[in-house]
């Protein structure tokens, strides 16, 4: 009896054993670091690290990019080199008349009071502005009544000299190096559907394929749309775009970008803004008070004006109002491929003492060109 009772007292305390090595077993931590060497090394980028809380810049950054699946292919824009040339076909699908009208007219063989009026008209209907249209007949007179006989090349000559000296020889260059510290900086602004956010992704690709890196600020907050806009744009050449929530402040939005654009050391930052009247003065002083707030890290490179060439006079008002508030560096005049008057580019010019640098030339991706006022002129008269 006393055996079976010790066999059985040896069971239980056996059982009560092996029960507490299980579960010992089962408690320890998995590849716990203190395994030893046989333990399986986990790949960095799998590792889950405590997050840290987000920089302003995080917060604002598009979630979807981190998270979204492997990015396509990244777009090859076109080299930018000659585009004028390649797109004058664009141009002079519009702006042939003009050069037509004039050649036909200065070609006549007697060149009385009311062919002169002609020539002034057609000027005129150009949006070439009054003063500039004074200048360029009085010249004309002159010249032709020198010249004695014409032929059509002479008279195509004598008006490519004057229509280039109309355009002016001013420095068009576009200031997008970065300084040893920080990126450029260029601001977009422009009255509603001007072409902004186009410009911005056409320049954006322009900058890429001549080797620079290029960050978007979305400082249009308006819409949420805008926004994806602009990211699509950059997505498609590699810039990444830094955004607020709708209805952010767009200062902040645009101090965020020069901050991470300096940060992570890229070359240019591009802000995109918001259309705005030039009539609401609440709307003028808010971009007024974006560029105080940008300047902050350093003063802003380029203040591209977009100015849509089909709205003609109307565009040299809004540059005015435009140019009081931002101190425009340079006129973009996008849509010159539809019914515009390419005159403009002359008057907007002589209004405001400011460059066309860029021109817009159609809705495709690579459809905007640096301004050279030979291409230009020539596409207008050949
Ligand atoms: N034909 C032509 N269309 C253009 C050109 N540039 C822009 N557009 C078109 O103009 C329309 C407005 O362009 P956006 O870039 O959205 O204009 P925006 O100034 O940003 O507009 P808001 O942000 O609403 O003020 C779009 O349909 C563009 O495709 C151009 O050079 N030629
Ligand atoms: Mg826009």
């Amino acid at each position: 009896m006393e055996t079976v009772i010790l066999i059985g007292a040896i069971l239980v305390v056996a059982l009560i054993v092996g029960v507490g090595l299980v579960a010992g077993t089962r408690r320890r931590p998995p590849l716990a670091p203190t395994e030893g060497p046989a333990a399986p090394v986990r790949p960095l980028d799998t590792v889950e690290l405590p997050k840290a809380p987000p920089t302003p810049e995080q917060a604002h950054a598009p979630p979807a990019e981190s998270a979204a699946p492997p990015a396509p292919a990244l777009e090859v824009p076109e080299p930018t080199a000659g585009r004028l040339v390649r797109l004058r076909a664009r141009l002079a699908r519009s702006q042939g008349l003009l050069g037509r009208s004039l050649l036909t007219l200065l070609s006549r063989d007697v060149l009385d009071e009311d062919a002169w009026e002609e020539i002034e008209d057609t000027l005129l209907t150009a949006d070439i502005g009054v003063g500039a249209t004074q200048e360029i007949v009085d010249r004309l007179r002159t010249r032709t009544k020198v010249a004695g006989t014409r032929s059509l090349d002479d008279v195509r000559a004598l008006l490519r000299e004057e229509l280039i000296t109309a355009v002016g020889t001013a420095d068009r260059s576009l200031h997008t190096l970065p300084h040893p510290d920080r990126p450029a900086v260029l601001l977009v602004v422009g009255v509603n559907g001007t072409g902004k956010t186009t410009t911005c992704g056409k320049l954006a690709r322009v900058l890429i394929a001549d080797g620079h890196s290029v960050l978007l600020g979305a400082a249009d907050t308006f819409r949420a749309a805008a926004a994806d806009q602009l990211q699509t744009w950059g997505s498609r050449v590699g810039a990444p775009t830094v955004r607020g929530p709708e209805g952010a402040d767009p200062a902040s939005v645009a101090f965020d970008a020069v901050r991470t654009g300096t940060e992570q050391r890229v070359d240019t930052v591009l802000i995109d803004t918001a259309g705005r009247l030039h009539t609401k003065s609440g709307l003028m002083d808010e971009l007024g008070k974006l560029k105080r707030v940008v300047e902050k890290q350093g003063p802003v490179d380029e203040v591209l004006l977009v100015l849509d060439a089909t709205t003609g006079q109307n565009g040299v008002v809004q540059a005015r109002v435009f140019a009081e508030v931002v101190d425009v560096t340079g006129i973009v005049l996008t849509k010159l491929d539809g019914t515009a008057k390419g005159g403009i580019v002359v008057a907007v010019q002589r209004e405001l003492g400011v460059p066309v640098k860029l021109i817009g030339l159609g809705e495709g991706a690579d459809d905007l060109a640096p301004f050279e006022p030979a291409a230009f002129v020539e596409a207008l008269i050949d």
